[in-house]
């Protein structure tokens, strides 16, 4: 089985190691040196300290924990401390200069490829297990998400490219789909690198619902402007409609009314807004306030699950919505090749045995949940991964985006961020409760 056979997964690692330290390299080339050190939003750390936080991660888990090596830089630990420095404080930080920052970088995956050769792969402590390089790999490309955030909000001419994904034929199936209820597994106990938030599997029971096929468009995102969403005050919770009239929101985050049309900006190219691509950059005040209009409410976090990986024919959950196999460009947009959402009602392959589709890819979804522990959580490797994190103040997003590498991304992790964030890849879907007469 290739999840638990030690000699794939050592091969996977080391695959997972190089695509992400290739997107790294990409995503912190493909500009000039002096804007890798520049600040281009105070919600982001400068590209550099990325890279350097990166390898510095590398170090702690793979080089000083697994390994039992010396620190390397002892006096760096601290500048590359997310906890330590909020994000706005980081450009005054004494950072190493690009150069040394990949250099850094290089050094420790050279070693980190020579403590790969020796691991065991066997066993379940994170010295043994080879958990901790898929943990790390996953850590590298969540910051190569964070950095592509970074190139969306830095201003000036395109400093990346891709192409388009495929034109899809207007999705013309059913609005939505019927999700039995009934009870479901939620979370993995057998996952190899699944992280602990996602841990352990357990029974969960959920009353019948609804969900929508396909991830809420920018078409049906402009019918709320238009009928005036923004301005109603029935749609929005209290902390909502503060946030929106505080800052003076009005629509998703890179719009920009031209007349009597919209333009969006995106990765230094101005748009027209794609109709019938899923709406992106909104936060889960716009999204809850566009599914109260819509007479509808966002699904929670266990129902996201259940329509995503529960399969009525057989009662099992899978890793993903189309089944078991690992992604490939067949099932989902993932992994960058294209810088945005394709159309809705894209990938066929990749649809639930219900038939909802673009679950995984595309747009994180936001859902109506908290981030809360499952029960029988224990935190592993350590507790600011997520444990610090479990409380009312974060929703839950789920699914993954079009910038999301598929080694972070499966049917049963878990993402997160304030209520008031948008210039993450967030979209969302709408649900409603079917009610008893059918379930
Ligand atoms: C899980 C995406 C919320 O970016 O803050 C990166 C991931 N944790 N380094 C984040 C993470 C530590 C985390 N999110
Ligand atoms: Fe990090």
């Amino acid at each position: 089985d290739s999840l638990t056979d030690p000699e794939s997964l050592r091969e996977r690692a080391l695959d997972a190691l190089t695509t992400a330290r290739d997107r790294t390299a990409l995503l912190t080339s493909c500009v000039e040196d002096p804007e890798l050190t520049a600040q281009h939003s105070p919600l982001m750390s400068p590209l550099v300290w990325d890279l350097a936080h990166i390898g510095n991660q590398e170090e702690l888990w793979l080089l000083r924990t697994v390994a039992g090596r010396e620190a390397m830089r002892p006096e760096i630990d601290g500048l590359y401390d997310a906890f330590e420095h909020p994000r706005a404080e980081r450009p005054s930080l004494p950072l190493l200069p690009p150069g040394e920052a990949r250099q850094y970088a290089a050094e420790v995956r050279g070693r980190a490829l020579d403590v790969l050769e020796s691991t065991a792969f066997q066993g379940t402590r994170l010295t043994e297990a080879g958990f901790a390089f898929g943990m790390i790999a996953q850590h590298e490309q969540q910051h190569d998400e964070t950095m592509l955030i970074t190139h969306q909000l830095r201003k000036g001419p395109a400093a990346l490219t891709a192409p388009d994904p495929a034109p899809a034929p207007l999705f013309t199936g059913p609005a939505e789909v019927l999700v039995p209820g009934g009870p479901f597994a939620m979370g993995t106990s057998t996952e190899p690198w699944a992280l602990d938030n996602e841990r352990p599997a357990h029974r969960r029971i959920v009353p019948s619902f609804y969900i929508d096929t396909v991830p809420v468009t920018n078409a049906a995102y402009q019918a709320f402007i238009e009928d005036g969403g923004y301005g109603d005050r029935r749609w929005w919770t209290p902390e909502g409609w503060d946030h929106i009239r505080a800052h003076g929101i009005k629509a998703p985050l890179f719009w920009r009314r031209d007349g009597g049309q919209w333009l969006r900006r995106r990765f230094g190219v101005t748009e027209l807004v794609p109709p019938d691509e899923p709406v992106l950059h909104v936060c889960w005040y716009e999204a809850d306030a566009y599914a109260r209009w819509a007479g509808r409410r966002l699904p929670t976090e266990t129902e996201w699950e259940k329509a995503a990986r529960h399969d009525p024919a057989s009662d099992r959950s899978t890793r993903y919505p189309w089944g078991d196999a690992d992604p490939t460009p067949e099932h989902a947009n993932l992994g960058q090749r294209h810088l945005r959402p394709a159309p809705a009602g894209s990938y066929p392959a990749g649809e639930s045995p219900l038939g909802v589709r673009q679950l995984i890819g595309d747009v994180w979804e936001w859902t109506s949940s908290d981030l809360q522990p499952y029960p029988g959580f224990v935190a592993f490797p350590y507790r600011e991964y997520s444990e610090v994190f479990f409380g009312p103040e974060y929703k839950v997003l789920r699914g993954g985006s079009f910038a999301v590498d598929p080694v972070v991304c499966r049917g049963t992790f878990r993402n997160w961020d304030y209520p008031i964030r948008r210039q993450i890849f967030s979209g969302f879907r709408t649900a409603r409760d079917a009610g008893p007469e059918s379930s």
